[in-house]
């Protein structure tokens, strides 16, 4: 439990996590190795194995114990595979047909490295690796085929047409246009705010937790979701490329973002009225696990 300076502790906290989440992505990305040719393997390896927040991961992780789930190991494998969906996102969406970005993570994007052609190819590999990962994991999570589908259809669900995919999708066609507060808040639901909301829900499905508990950490993820993504929109404007880590930015390619509709002021609200309506979720349902809080808050006050 956090206890006096809780930012350190949770500093801590998250530097543990991390590590277990790496070492079920070192597990995953040696299996790929062993199954494909160095040319496909070594994108991959290099895209999921750079150092991300593993927000996802962890989030899962946290659902997952706070519905009462006993902390076995394979919840880390569960937890990486929506990493795995969220790595493939960012190797695709950095290619010169998507933002074109050169770097992420502090380093090269992966297709400067190895070519668009292996990065799209290879990249593609890791949607049904994230499924086989995930099915893997549920097999010592979870005793009935049916919640191992659902927990299976929750993730792909999050990654796809109504959800991430489907999100870019949205986000690709809105290029250059000024698009409603309405259409700007669906898009990022989908395209960001998804599979965060899949997280939490997913580590709550794992424990097998009641229906009652499955619905707040689903409410939680998505007013988590938007307090993200407005935190993303506003870093984007307020941070440099060397503390962000990844470039170009959203005003390269005349995205509308939060910012661009609300400014850095009323953005900044927004992101800290809907991180409250998070928490409130949690504190509705008696769900205050410390932990949890301590990473809502982080959400807004990280530097990348
Ligand atoms: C075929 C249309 C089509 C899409 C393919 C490319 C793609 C799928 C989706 C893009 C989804 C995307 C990149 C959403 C942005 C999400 C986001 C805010 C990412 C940054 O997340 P962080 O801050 O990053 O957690 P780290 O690096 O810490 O993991």
């Amino acid at each position: 439990m956090p206890s006096e300076g809780v930012e350190t502790d949770l500093e801590k906290f998250l530097i543990l996590e991390n590590d277990k989440v790496h070492e079920s992505l070192g597990r995953c990305s040696e299996w790929i190795k062993n199954k494909l040719p160095a040319r496909f393997a070594r994108p991959i390896c290099y895209s999921v194995m750079s150092q991300g927040k593993r927000l996802r991961p962890i989030l899962c992780v946290m659902a997952y114990r706070i519905s009462g789930g006993t902390s076995k190991s394979a919840i880390y494998d569960l937890a990486t595979s929506i990493e795995l969906i969220h790595s493939y996102s960012l190797m695709h969406d950095d290619l010169p047909c998507m933002d074109d970005a050169e770097l992420r993570r502090g380093r090269a994007t992966p297709h400067k490295i190895y070519g668009e052609k292996d990065v799209l190819r290879s990249g593609a590999l890791l949607i049904p690796t994230a499924s086989l990962w995930a099915t893997m994991a549920l097999k010592q999570l979870v005793s009935t085929d049916l919640l191992k589908r659902e927990i299976i259809m929750e993730l792909n669900s999050a990654a796809g047409a109504s959800g991430m995919v489907g999100g870019q999708y949205l986000d690709l066609m809105a290029e250059g246009k000024v698009v409603s507060p309405e259409v700007l808040e669906n898009l990022h639901r989908m395209k960001t705010g998804a599979l965060l909301k899949a997280s939490v829900t997913m580590g709550g499905m794992a424990a097998n937790t009641k229906q009652s508990t499955l619905n707040t950490l689903k409410q939680f993820g998505h007013w988590l979701g938007l307090a993200f993504q407005i935190k993303d929109d506003l870093l984007d404007v307020t941070s440099s490329t060397e503390e962000l880590g990844k470039c170009p930015s959203d005003r390269v390619h005349s995205k509308s973002t939060y910012v661009s509709l609300y400014g850095i002021e009323d953005a900044s609200k927004m992101a800290e009225e809907m991180k409250e309506k998070a928490l409130e979720t949690l504190s509705l349902a008696g769900l205050n696990d410390p932990w949890l809080i301590s990473l809502t808050e982080y959400i807004l006050k990280r530097k990348r």
